[in-house]
């Protein structure tokens, strides 16, 4: 969301733009105003979104048409000011103001537009006639609002509606065309309604709708709401109510309404929440949580971390056989862009036969976690890890072990993921050793050829306690040379974990 907005007000002359910036300011209407009002900045605490507002005030006297169009682009919203009591300003919405705000933007986002209708307390009736038309034929036009300066009358909406235009634009989310949810806020309100759909059954029951509100909006729905969103869904979806429980279809139609009835901010809240940005793409700061890594430390899950993905794994596991199918898996990458792995499953982390068990799905996380944290924590963001686990971000389900030097220095580690790399010649076997770890014997590896991974991992138990080891297939020598496997002394587990300095022959000496 924005940090700030910038309110400009366009509009004919004597309409009385710097004489409602003035009544918003001072509470009263200003008898003299200037032609023009200074800029003026409304510190956060006092707006209804807690954003600091500049409002910007124009005028023809005063300025030239370069000034005008710079102070276009710099704005984030335009409220287009008109006289109820005068058709002429009416009209100029239509053949001057509207064209000079977006006419040169022919495909690019338009700048929002809020119409104001001024001097109310001239007119009796209501000008929405001749507004309309114009509001049908310009999209960006966010809504209209009739107000009076003079009478301090819908004031402080005007201001408030510009700035929900900037927090909480329709445009990302709705074709008021079509009357439908656009493309992209369709599939990112699906992705949501997935993961929060905990039991898969492409629908939301009570329980289910009561978290999604409670990680969303803070507090769960009373019993009476939630009989009552039901009812309104019922109403109007044919199936967006099923056994009591709401479906897609009425999720979907829930949050068109919500639009429709100038309650954006409602739909915002849920999408942010689960890290999309104004252009309905999930932002940076969601998928990369800042986590500081110094050199020497490793990272490895933490029970939150396992706690999550073991929820997942069973949330994915439909005919509870305690794997996951290729299909099953498939469907658990439903909520990625792309699949972030598969193929090499069977050579990296200990399956059954074709689908990956628990035990796989761990190690292969933890591998991930270990080589590449980055990774890792953007995997756990498409899960909705922090939505669904309301913390803040993915980091939270990271340790970031002590360094290795201070672990030597005390001859004792709290590492639960250590890293052992194998070097030898090319063909010793290297590759064989890797597979034999996983339990795969030297035919199995032959039977199912593909690219050799560089990684294993496995859990092995040291001092009764379970670690996860993965062994590395590398022709370089590590750095600390300790926990080398040598292959030249022997075939796969022909080597042994040696605890002194040992050189690979292909490699020259250092
Ligand atoms: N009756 C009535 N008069 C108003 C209202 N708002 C402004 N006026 C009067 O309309 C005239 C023009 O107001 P301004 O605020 O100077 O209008 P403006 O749009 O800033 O005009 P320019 O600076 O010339 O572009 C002044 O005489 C105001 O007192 C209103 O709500 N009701
Ligand atoms: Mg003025």
């Amino acid at each position: 969301m924005r940090r700030d907005v910038r309110i400009l007000l366009l509009g004919e002359a004597q309409v009385g733009k710097t004489s409602l910036i003035l009544s918003l300011v001072g509470e009263e209407f200003p008898e003299e105003v200037p032609a023009r009002a200074e800029e003026i900045t409304i510190p956060a605490a006092v707006t209804p979104e807690r954003v600091p507002t500049h409002i910007v005030d124009f005028s023809e006297a005063e300025q030239t048409d370069e000034e005008l169009r710079e102070e276009i682009r710099k704005a984030n919203v335009v409220c287009v000011v008109y006289d109820v009591s005068n058709e002429t300003t009416i009209e100029k919405i239509r053949t001057k103001w509207i064209p000079l705000v977006n006419g040169r933007t022919e495909r690019g986002p338009r700048l929002p537009i809020i119409l104001v209708g001024n001097k109310v307390d001239l007119r009796s009736g209501s000008t929405m006639e001749a507004v309309l038309p114009i509001m049908s034929q310009f999209p960006e036009i966010e809504t209209c609002v009739e107000c009076s300066a003079k009478h301090l009358k819908n004031i402080s909406e005007l201001f408030y509606y510009a700035q929900k235009a900037v927090l909480h634009p329709t445009a990302p989310l709705y074709d008021p065309e079509t009357k439908q949810l656009k493309p992209a806020c369709t599939q990112a309100l699906t992705r949501i309604f997935r993961l929060s759909d905990q039991d898969l059954d492409q629908a939301l029951s009570d329980e289910e709708l009561s978290a999604f509100q409670k990680s969303c909006f803070g507090h769960p729905l009373a019993p009476q709401a939630l009989e009552d969103v039901k009812r309104v869904v019922c109403k109007n979806v044919v199936g967006g109510v099923q056994d009591n429980r709401l479906t897609l279809d009425g999720f979907l139609f829930l949050n068109t309404l919500f639009i429709q009835r100038g309650r954006h901010e409602t739909t915002w809240t849920i999408l942010r929440r689960f890290g999309y940005s104004d252009s309905l793409e999930l932002t940076a700061d969601y998928l990369c949580p800042r986590l500081h890594v110094p050199p020497g430390c490793s990272t490895e899950l933490n029970h939150r971390g396992y706690q999550f993905l073991q929820q997942v794994f069973e949330k994915h596991d439909q005919d509870h056989d305690g794997a996951l199918s290729p299909l099953e898996l498939q469907n658990l990458f439903s909520v990625f862009p792309v699949a972030p792995w598969g193929p090499e499953l069977p050579r990296t982390v200990r399956t059954d036969t074709s689908r990956l068990p628990l035990h796989g799905f761990l190690c292969q996380w933890t591998l991930v976690t270990y080589l590449d944290v980055q990774r890792c924590l953007e995997h756990l963001g498409y899960l909705g890890y922090p939505t669904l686990c309301e913390q803040d971000s993915q980091a939270q389900a990271i340790t970031v072990t002590r360094e290795k030097r201070l672990d030597q220095e005390k001859g004792q580690t709290q590492r639960n993921v250590l890293m052992c790399k194998v070097v030898g010649a090319r063909g010793v076997g290297k590759s064989s050793f890797l597979q034999a770890f996983l339990g795969h014997s030297l035919r199995d590896t032959r039977a199912s050829p593909g690219e050799t991974p560089i990684h294993v991992i496995n859990t092995v138990l040291v001092s009764g306690q379970e670690k996860y080891l993965i062994v590395s297939a590398g022709s370089e020598i590590p750095m600390c040379p300790c926990h080398l496997v040598d292959l030249s002394q022997g075939g796969p587990w022909g080597g042994q974990l040696l605890g002194t300095p040992l050189r690979a022959p292909s490699v020259p000496a250092m």
